[in-house]
C-alpha cells in the first residue's frame, strides 16, 4: 500500500449509507421508521460493508418537512424514540466499524423553535436571530398572484423552493420573515454573531456524543446576498454563496472541529449551485472549510427549463461529460461526493435504467460506474436493492410538500392540464425515495406491522433485503463486492481519472490509474448489445456472469453489462 493511502482521512476510502428514518424500520406499529428500528437493522449495514451512516433528521419536529424542519437541536423526536435509544444506536454502530454522521439543518429552523417564538417580538434580543423586513412602502395589498399566496406587500418578489414568496407575515412581530422553504422553516440571520456561537455549540455537543461529523443541509445558503432585500424578482439560484459564505465555514470549522484535535470527522456540504471552482474552494483541506460537497448539476441533466418536475429521457453522454469534469476539476485537489440518488431524488433505476426488462443489469450498471468515479460514494436507502419508484395514481397519494405545492400551483391555480403535468410529477416527486424499505415478503415489506405512512411499493414481494441477501446473482450481493473492491484497491480511491471520449453513445468508459495499476470501468448503458474491444486483464467486477456460449467475450457487452478490469505489468497482455 502507498504512502499516500496511510496519511489519508478515513472518508476518503469511506461508503456511505444513508437512512431517511422515517422508512427505514419501524418497531412500534406506529407506521413511521425510528431508531430502535435502525440498530436493530444494524447487522444489515454491517453485512452490506458501508463505513459511515448519515442519518436524516431525527430531531424534535413538527414534520412539516419531515424533520428539516427542527424545534429542537438538542432533543429526539418522540416519533423516532429517545435519546437512550440515539444511544444506544451509536454504540451499537461503533462496535460495527460504523460511523454516525447527523444531518445539520442551520439555513432555517422550525416556526415552533423557541428562537423563532422569541424573535417574533421586536424587542427581543433574538429578534435578529432571524431575518425580518418592513412591507414595501405604497404597495397595494391585494391577492394579485397565485390566489391566496401573495399580499402584495412583500419586500420583494422572490419564489421560495417549494413555491409562493420566501416571505410571509407576522401578525406579531408586524413584519414579514424570510423563509427559502416553506413558511414553517423561517431562515437564521447568520449575521448575527451569537446565533453562529449558540449553532456552534449545538455542534460540539453532538460531537461530545460521539458523531462523527455532519450533512449540512443547503449550507450554500447561509449567508444571503446583499441584493436580496432589494425590490425584484428572484430564486433561490442567485442566493448561494453569499459574501460570508466562506468566512462562515472557516469559523465553524475553528469553533467546532479545531475544538477535537485528537479526531478526525466528516463533513459533507449539500450544496445547491455548486460550481467545480466553488467546491474546490470548499474542500480543498488547506482552506479548512468542508471535506465534500454535494454538487447539483448531475441531478438537473434530465431536466427542461429548469423545472424539476418537467422532465425527459436523460442523454447519457451529459452525464458522462459532467461527472469527468467534477472529477478532474476537483479531483484531488479538493474532494468529491458521488451520488445518484438520496430522499430528494426519484429511484435511479426508474429514472435512468430500465425497471421494467433490466432492473439487475441496469441498478448495477450505474452503481458500478458512479463508484468508479473519484469521490466518497453515497447508497441511498434501498439503492442496493434496487428498489424503484412507486406506481402512484393520484396526487392524492402524495405526503411530499413540494409536489404537492407544485400541483396546487400548476394545476389547481395555474389551470394546466392535469394529463401533461402529471408524468414528471409521478417520475420526479420525492416521495419515490421514500416509500418503505422493502425487508422481506410478509405485510408491509417487514417495514412496520401498522399502517405505514407512505404506501409499501407493490412489489415487495420479490423484491426485498431478504430475498437479495447472501444470494449470489442479486443486487445486493454486487454491492457488497463493490464495496469492498474500494478497500482492497487503492486505485479507486486515489488513480487519475480518464473519460474515454468520442465512443458511442451508450458505452460508458473509464481508466483509472495508480503508478503500475489500470483499472477499466466500461458498461453498455442500454438495452441493445454494444461491440467493443474490450481491455485484456483480471475481472474484478462483472454483473452478467460469462457463459460458455459467450465466445466473443472481449468484443462486446450485452444489455446493460458493466466490468471492471484491473490491468497490471503483470496480467495485461495475458
Ligand atoms: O434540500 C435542499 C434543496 O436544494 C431542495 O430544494 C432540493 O433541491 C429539492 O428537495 C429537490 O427537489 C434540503 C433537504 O435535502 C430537503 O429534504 C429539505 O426539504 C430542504 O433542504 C429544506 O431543508
Amino acid at each position: 500500500m502507498d504512502t499516500l493511502t496511510v496519511q489519508e482521512p478515513w472518508w476518503k476510502t469511506s461508503t456511505v449509507y444513508q437512512i431517511y428514518p422515517r422508512s427505514f424500520q419501524d418497531s412500534n406499529g406506529d407506521g413511521v421508521g425510528d431508531l430502535p428500528g435502525i440498530t436493530r437493522r444494524v447487522p444489515y449495514l454491517a453485512a452490506l460493508g458501508v463505513d459511515v451512516l448519515w442519518l436524516s433528521p431525527v430531531y424534535q419536529s413538527p414534520m412539516k418537512d419531515n424533520g428539516y424542519d427542527i424545534a429542537n437541536y438538542d432533543a429526539i423526536d418522540p416519533l423516532f424514540g429517545t435519546r437512550d435509544d440515539f444511544a444506544e444506536l451509536v454504540s451499537s454502530l461503533h462496535s460495527h466499524g460504523i460511523r454516525l454522521v447527523m444531518d445539520l439543518v442551520v439555513n432555517h429552523t422550525s416556526d415552533q423553535h423557541p428562537w423563532f417564538q422569541e424573535s417574533r417580538n421586536p424587542d427581543s434580543p433574538r429578534h435578529d436571530w432571524y431575518i425580518w423586513r418592513d412591507p414595501r412602502r405604497g404597495a397595494a395589498v391585494d391577492t394579485y398572484a397565485q390566489a391566496g399566496q401573495w399580499r402584495g406587500d412583500e419586500p420583494n418578489r422572490w419564489v421560495s423552493a417549494f413555491s409562493g414568496p420566501i416571505w410571509t407575515w407576522d401578525d406579531i412581530a408586524q413584519q414579514y420573515y424570510l423563509h427559502f422553504f416553506t413558511p414553517e422553516q423561517p431562515d437564521l440571520n447568520w449575521e448575527n454573531t451569537d446565533l453562529r456561537a449558540e449553532i456552534y455549540a449545538m455542534m460540539r455537543r453532538w460531537l461530545d456524543q460521539g458523531v462523527d461529523g455532519f450533512r449540512m443541509d443547503v449550507i450554500s445558503l447561509i449567508s444571503k446576498p446583499t441584493d436580496l432585500y432589494d425590490d425584484g424578482d428572484g430564486s433561490l439560484d442567485s442566493a448561494i454563496f453569499g459574501p460570508r459564505f466562506h468566512e462562515y465555514l472557516q469559523e465553524m470549522h475553528r469553533e467546532v472541529f479545531d475544538a477535537y484535535p485528537d479526531r478526525i470527522f466528516f463533513t459533507v456540504g449539500e450544496t445547491p449551485g455548486a460550481t467545480p471552482e466553488q467546491a474546490v474552494m470548499m474542500t480543498d483541506p488547506s482552506r479548512r472549510e468542508l471535506d465534500m460537497v454535494f454538487q447539483f448539476e448531475h441531478m438537473v441533466l434530465d431536466s427542461i427549463d429548469g423545472d424539476k418536475f418537467h422532465v425527459q429521457k436523460l442523454f447519457l453522454p451529459d452525464m458522462k461529460s459532467n461527472l469527468a469534469r467534477w472529477t478532474t476539476s476537483v479531483g484531488n485537489r479538493g474532494w468529491n461526493s458521488l451520488y445518484l440518488s438520496n430522499h430528494d431524488q426519484p429511484r435511479p433505476v426508474s429514472r435512468y435504467g430500465d425497471d421494467v426488462n433490466y432492473r439487475y443489469e441496469s441498478a448495477t450498471a450505474w452503481g458500478a460506474m458512479l463508484h468508479a468515479h473519484q469521490g466518497t460514494p453515497f447508497v441511498y436507502q434501498g439503492e442496493e436493492l434496487g428498489m424503484g419508484n412507486y406506481p402512484w395514481t393520484d396526487i392524492c397519494e402524495f405526503d411530499d410538500v413540494e409536489t404537492r405545492n407544485y400541483w396546487r400551483d400548476r394545476v389547481e391555480l395555474g389551470g394546466e392540464d392535469p394529463a401533461r403535468v402529471w408524468p414528471g410529477v409521478a417520475m420526479m416527486s420525492r416521495d419515490n425515495a421514500r416509500t418503505p424499505m422493502q425487508w422481506d415478503n410478509s405485510s408491509n415489506a417487514g417495514f412496520s406491522r401498522g399502517v405505514p405512512w407512505l404506501p409499501v411499493h407493490p412489489n415487495y414481494r420479490t423484491l426485498n433485503a431478504q430475498s437479495q441477501v447472501g444470494v449470489e446473482g442479486s443486487i445486493f450481493e454486487f454491492y457488497r463486492k463493490m464495496i469492498a473492491l474500494r478497500k482492497r484497491h487503492p486505485v479507486l480511491v486515489h488513480g487519475d481519472f480518464t473519460l474515454h471520449e468520442g465512443e458511442q453513445p451508450t458505452l460508458w468508459w473509464i481508466e483509472r490509474k495508480l503508478g503500475d495499476t489500470t483499472l477499466h470501468a466500461l458498461a453498455n448503458m442500454s438495452a441493445d448489445p454494444v461491440t467493443v474491444a474490450i481491455p485484456n486483464g483480471q475481472i474484478i467486477l462483472r454483473n452478467i456472469p460469462s457463459s460458455p456460449r459467450d465466445n466473443a467475450e472481449n468484443e462486446y457487452l450485452a444489455p446493460w453489462e458493466v466490468r471492471w478490469i484491473l490491468t497490471t505489468p503483470i496480467t495485461a497482455g495475458e
